[in-house]
């Protein structure tokens, strides 16, 4: 039997946060063994919004090496940059005349991203086109992603669909791989909001690179709920939860077994333990990521990956022009 095809990507757009970890990449991790994965750094995507572009190259090797840092394997999983394999822009054009203008309106994460600018691109509101052209040029059959992603998966099911009844078989309807906890890390300073990389306040989001002090200082200064009681309510007690769900996820605890270690204790202990959960957690892919990041391993990994993805997705691409009545090259 084919094993499953799986595809995700993370923008380079800023500091890898804890939220990207818990909510994508340690999944990531765990289903390179059993599937046949791709793992993108989709710069393409970043540039929907300003990048300055020294901070865009840095981000975007540092991303590479904090997937091979987190513990993604080179030899079992494709790692690449998403601009250097062209079909995405391909196919990502193709399917924005696939895709209608209306349902592009619906996508709340549109929404929220153009609020309150002054520019809005484009590209910012044409964007779920191109993830779906990410995930379809592979015949992917699952894409682990957190909460946030799930509207814009259901929109790349309905292209694939729509592009099937229409051309005949071509893609592969993909399946959302949502973790059922963890998917939605809250920020540290408004637990309302999902904690995010370019995020204007750095006190909102534990990044995956910050220092044991940093962390223990944001953690220290996270919002609470009333009350001093360790116990999980996300209606109730948003904050506290988020940082529970945290913990749990860092020490592999439910969460009423979190609510047990804590009973009585209040605030203080359980903040102070938190930090040092998470400086440990990250201690050992930071080391790595300091190892990775100053060796060219990087660079090759990325060369080797982008090639072995042209390849991969070269054949979805003809089939697509083929179908759409375009003269073949
Ligand atoms: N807070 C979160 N909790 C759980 N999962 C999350 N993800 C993002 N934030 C959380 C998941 O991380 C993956 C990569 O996300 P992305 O870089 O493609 O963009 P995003 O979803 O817009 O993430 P950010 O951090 O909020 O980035 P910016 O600030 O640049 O927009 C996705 O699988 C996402 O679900």
């Amino acid at each position: 039997m084919m094993m499953t095809r799986v595809f995700s990507g993370i923008q380079p757009s800023g500091n890898l946060t804890i939220g990207n970890y818990l909510g994508a990449m340690k999944n990531f991790v765990r289903l390179q063994h059993e599937a046949d994965c791709l793992f993108c750094v989709v710069d393409l995507h970043a540039i929907t919004v300003p990048q300055e572009p020294e901070a865009l190259r840095e981000n975007s090797r540092n991303l590479a090496a904090l997937y091979i840092a987190a513990g993604i394997d080179p030899d079992k999983a494709t790692v690449f940059i998403q601009s250097h394999v062209t079909a995405h822009a391909e196919l990502g054009w193709i399917l924005q005349c696939i895709a209608y203008y209306g349902e592009l309106g619906r996508m709340t994460q549109f929404k929220d991203k153009s609020a309150q600018k002054e520019v809005v691109t484009a590209g910012l509101f044409t964007y779920p086109a191109l993830m779906a052209a990410d995930i379809l040029l592979y015949q992917t059959g699952l894409v682990p992603v957190g909460e946030d992603q799930k509207q814009h998966l259901e929109l790349t099911r309905d292209i694939a669909e729509r592009f099937n009844n229409r051309f005949g078989q071509t893609f592969v309807v993909p399946e959302p791989y949502i973790p059922k906890f963890g998917g939605r890390i809250m920020s540290l300073e408004n637990p309302e909001k999902k904690m995010s990389k370019s995020d204007e306040s750095a006190g909102a989001y534990i990044a995956m690179l910050d220092e044991p002090d940093v962390i223990r200082k944001k953690i220290s200064r996270a919002v609470t709920d009333s009350d001093r009681e360790v116990r999980y309510d996300p209606d109730a007690k948003p904050a506290v939860s988020n940082l529970m769900t945290i913990y749990g996820m860092f020490t592999d605890m439910t969460m009423e077994q979190v609510e047990k270690h804590f009973a009585g204790q209040g605030y203080g202990p359980f903040k102070k333990e938190l930090a040092e959960v998470v400086v440990d957690g990250l201690s050992p892919i930071q080391q790595r990521y300091r190892e990775l990041i100053g060796s060219s391993e990087v660079d090759e990994v990325l060369r080797k990956g982008a090639q072995k993805a042209r390849e991969m997705c070269a054949g979805t691409l003809a089939d697509v022009k083929s179908k759409l009545g375009f003269v073949l090259a």
